[in-house]
């Protein structure tokens, strides 16, 4: 085909798209894993793995407009678009195993260092597994405290850390770089600025294979209610114990790949996503506490897990990154929350799910260039977004203004 006066030539070689440009040949990311390229994963739950081992669908480079019809023409057009974004595939396909550390329930009376010896139990099988990184729950040291109010902030200061690593998370430290796994943590901090005024937050700090910290995430949505509410069986009563972020979402460049952070309810705004997304991010890790019930409305209690699936999907695709989602789950004193710790491709779909409601191991090696086989067709935010007519999403909070 002639695209602006030039010959083009577009052959589509084992799932790989040669695209000879006059005497210049470069290789377009095409589709999903190539043929043979296998995705694996699994539970160390002994479960097999849910999802099919890759989608065999969509092994072609496509960008769609819908303002445009298909022609041959737009489609080498297209083609060469994805080339001139992302130039030729790295003969070595950037690769990372990881583990999500999915956590039964953390009673009241138990201890840090029997909560830090089940989380070494968990990052040394990600380790025997060969996973680089494991991610772990939100609020991964102590039972999900939010769910009393005494009144008093101070009454469960005992549930925050003052530092990290301190000596209850030193072992935890000390055995991820032994292994040369790294690992995110979800945990409450007491952080005192210059001042002296003493700041309560709900973070998940990044620590790399040797074990020095990446980033500290703070929860940018904090959720539930802020004074004692006698109607709820049991309070969340998040807005009482923590600030939100003034620092939102970032991403950082660590174990090969572009990592962005999220906690828990920060997972149901798309927000959340696209401002990772917007940032080039590859793999957004997530930790959650979800109580089955909702006080506020039970209808929805039936859909909890639905809702977990439905917004790490979508939120992943629609933004062509891979998402780890764990959860500390099972009866936490009374209170059933919800497990089904999931891995989530670009595609959307599910590569690893959690069969359990205890401590469980999920896993997956993530191909992450197939990020751009969405970043630089579909969703080419570049290319596609229109930042001029979305100015509410900045301006407003709500249809309240
Ligand atoms: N931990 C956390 O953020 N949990 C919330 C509960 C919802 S509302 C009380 C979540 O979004 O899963």
């Amino acid at each position: 085909v002639v695209v602006d006066g030039t010959v083009v030539m577009v052959l589509v070689v084992a799932g790989t798209a040669v695209v000879v440009v006059g005497t210049t040949v470069v290789l377009v990311a095409a589709g999903a894993p190539v043929v043979g390229d296998e995705v694996t994963s699994g539970s160390l739950a002994g479960a097999a793995p849910l999802a099919p081992a890759h989608p065999a669908t969509s092994r072609h480079a496509t960008a769609t407009n819908p303002n445009r019809p298909r022609t041959r023409t737009s489609l080498a057009a297209e083609m060469l678009h994805v080339a001139a974004r992302h130039g030729r595939l790295s003969p070595m396909e950037r690769m990372l195993r990881v583990a999500g550390g999915q956590m039964g329930p953390i009673q009241r009376a138990d201890t840090r260092g029997q909560v830090v010896d089940r989380l070494i139990t968990l990052l040394s099988e990600a380790a025997d597994l060969g996973c680089e990184l494991i991610v772990f729950p939100e609020l991964a040291l102590t039972t999900f405290f939010p769910r009393w109010h005494t009144g008093k902030v101070t009454d469960f200061d005992h549930c925050y850390e003052t530092e990290m690593p301190n000596p209850a998370t030193q072992p935890l430290f000390d055995e991820a770089r032994r292994r040369g796994i790294g690992f995110s943590l979800g945990y409450a901090l007491i952080e005192e600025t210059d001042d002296g005024t003493l700041h309560r937050w709900n973070v998940q700090t990044l620590v790399d294979t040797e074990g020095s910290i990446v980033a500290t995430f703070k929860k940018v949505h904090i959720p539930g209610h802020d004074e004692f509410d006698p109607l709820r069986p049991f309070q969340h009563a998040e807005r009482h114990f923590f600030e939100p972020s003034p620092e939102g979402f970032g991403v950082w460049d660590a174990f090969g790949a572009r990592i962005g952070m999220m906690i828990c309810n920060d997972r149901r705004w798309p927000e959340t996503y696209r401002e990772m997304g917007l940032q080039g991010v590859e793999l957004i890790l997530c930790g959650y506490n979800t109580p089955i019930h909702y006080v506020p409305d039970p209808s929805q209690d039936r859909l909890q897990g639905f809702h977990n699936k439905l917004v790490m999907q979508s939120g992943a695709y629609q933004n062509g990154t891979f998402v780890v989602g764990v959860a500390k789950g099972g009866v936490e004193e009374g209170v059933a929350s919800l497990c089904e710790s999931i891995i989530v491709a670009p595609s959307g779909e599910i590569l690893a799910e959690a069969t359990t409601e205890g401590d469980e191991v999920i896993w997956a090696d993530l191909r992450l260039d197939w990020c751009k086989q969405y970043t630089g067709t579909l969703f080419d935010m570049d290319y596609y977004r229109r930042p001029e007519v979305y100015t509410r999403l900045t301006t407003m909070r709500g249809p309240s203004g």
